[in-house]
């Protein structure tokens, strides 16, 4: 068989990156042609992402690519979800889209659930309430009356929008417009009621393309430009959540992943979104997945907590890498302190480390002074965290699972899986690490008739990417630790 070469762009919150995916005779390689940072910019009190520095970088990796002789099969482009950008009706985009984490968007939810009802939302949707969702970022942009609101014709989530800069085709995206929590799974299109009461016109929203399909190719000024030919662009699963999923090497119909990288996403794959009472209670998400799946599942704030410490440390002139970190964690006293990684506090950018001594001082608990305490003190909330999402996604689903599957980047952090194991009393199966990417690559591939299904694509994920396996270890230290976990969070 000759070899397939296709690219895929993965655009985390602070990263992105070009992967090159190769496959021979069933067997997946890749290789990271392009890497690039992807810095929020503050402008005032405003934060924003700087999307025509991604346009730039994207076809930085396009160059890459074609350097080295590649000839490309087709490309794809997955990222964050929730966030967009407005066209005005010359096509052109209305100003830099703003940050998920924007204060601007502070108590907009609530608001909105007042107005409309929680459980109108919730049974038109199915989606956890986030206070970044999209429909109350565009609440909070129709309340402040902003300009791009005013002259806006079109709504395009980020990937839509790159992929439009790239192609010229304006489509919206099957698991990506899930999380507007606009989007209604059961009548399978945009929720006109919702819509309507929100006040925002029908027409912005526009053809929503199911994973995996055609979505154009490399528009002529594009070609011209980077001298390519036509290269075709696919749609793939564009919320990086749903790509992650779609490579979960599992064997099994019904398995628990953990998607770990910035945020953490822990849940299972289910064929009919699970829209209840009590998984409105629970604040469980059913998002759409790669062929009418949905990801039923929970966000736990993950590393950010972690990252966002290192940041502050940084400021004051104390850089710790992320190993040191991780090393200091571990020398330090167990079981000491604990947060609920999930509180409010913990959602916008700032001092990390304040904000946790805060909470523990506020749950009248010792307080972590030196880094190491601090990290210790996140790194077993979180752990603590997944055991009790993992329980809740048993409970709700009525499945029972044998282990967890950890992909992305957070694998990295063999402290956190093997804590992880510890925790849930089961193993964890870590890998593969670019998840997000290489589910990106395997629906292009799916799409091309490479592979037949997902399960072939899982099967190749599997036997192509090394998988570590955590054991818990022994003692009854982890489950006296949830106890106090659950008792301290008010969680119990
Ligand atoms: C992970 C992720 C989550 C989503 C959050 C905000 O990268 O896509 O699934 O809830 O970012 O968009």
């Amino acid at each position: 068989n000759p070899v397939s070469n296709i690219l895929a762009f993965d655009l985390g919150a602070s990263s992105g990156r070009a992967i090159l995916g190769k496959l021979t005779d069933g067997k997946i390689e890749i290789e990271e042609l392009h890497r690039f940072p992807n810095d929020p910019v503050q402008v005032g009190d405003r934060l924003h992402w700087d999307i025509l520095r991604l346009y730039h970088e994207i076809k930085q990796g396009l160059l890459k690519a074609k350097h080295k002789g590649i000839d490309l099969a087709s490309i794809g482009i997955d990222s964050w979800a929730v966030d967009f950008g407005l066209l005005a009706s010359d096509g052109s985009l209305l100003g830099n889209p703003y940050h998920y984490r924007d204060s601007l968007y502070d108590g907009v939810m609530e608001r909105v659930q007042e107005e409309l009802g929680s459980g109108f939302i919730f049974s038109r949707t199915g989606i956890q309430f986030l206070p970044f969702n999209t429909i109350y970022q565009l609440s909070a942009h129709r309340e402040n009356g902003t300009v791009a609101m005013q002259s806006a014709e079109q709504f395009l989530m980020i990937p839509d929008l790159l992929r439009y800069f790239l192609t010229g085709e304006k489509y919206n995206e099957f698991s990506n417009a899930s999380t507007t929590q606009l989007y209604n799974p059961l009548k399978q299109r945009w929720d006109e009621e919702l819509l309507e009461k929100l006040e925002l016109p029908q027409s912005w929203f526009g053809q929503v393309l199911q994973p995996g399909s055609p979505a154009g190719q490399l528009q002529p000024s594009v070609q011209q430009e980077l001298g390519l030919g036509a290269v075709p662009v696919y749609a793939v699963a564009e919320h990086d959540t749903a790509s992650a999923v779609v490579a979960v090497p599992a064997i099994e119909r019904s398995f628990a992943y953990l998607s770990c990288g910035t945020w953490s996403l822990l849940g299972t794959e289910i064929d009919r979104p699970i829209i209840t009472e009590e998984a409105q209670q629970l604040n469980f998400t059913n998002e759409g997945g790669y062929g009418n799946t949905y990801r039923l599942l929970k966000n736990i704030m993950g590393l950010w907590i972690i990252n966002e410490c290192r940041r502050e440390w940084e400021r004051a002139g104390q850089t710790y890498t992320f190993p040191e970190l991780v090393a200091m964690a571990e020398q330090s006293p167990a079981f000491t302190t604990f947060i609920d990684p999930d509180d409010a506090a913990f959602l916008a950018p700032g001092d990390m480390p304040s904000r946790v001594r805060d909470y523990c001082k506020r749950t009248n608990q010792p307080v972590p002074h030196n880094p190491g305490e601090i990290i210790r003190c996140v790194l077993e909330s979180l752990a603590f965290k997944y055991r009790y999402v993992l329980e809740l996604t048993e409970r709700l689903s009525g499945q029972s699972f044998n282990g967890l599957h950890m992909v992305g980047g957070g694998i990295h952090n063999v402290l956190l899986c093997q804590w992880t194991s510890n925790a849930i009393g089961k193993p964890v199966w870590a890998g593969p690490a670019e998840g997000s990417a290489i589910g990106n690559l395997a629906v292009q591939w799916i799409a091309q008739g490479e592979f037949k299904d997902i399960w072939e694509a899982r099967r190749a994920i599997r036997e192509s990417f090394p998988i570590t396996i955590y054991e818990p270890e022994q003692g009854s230290q982890w489950e006296e630790g949830y106890g106090l976990f659950l008792s301290i969070t008010g969680l119990a």
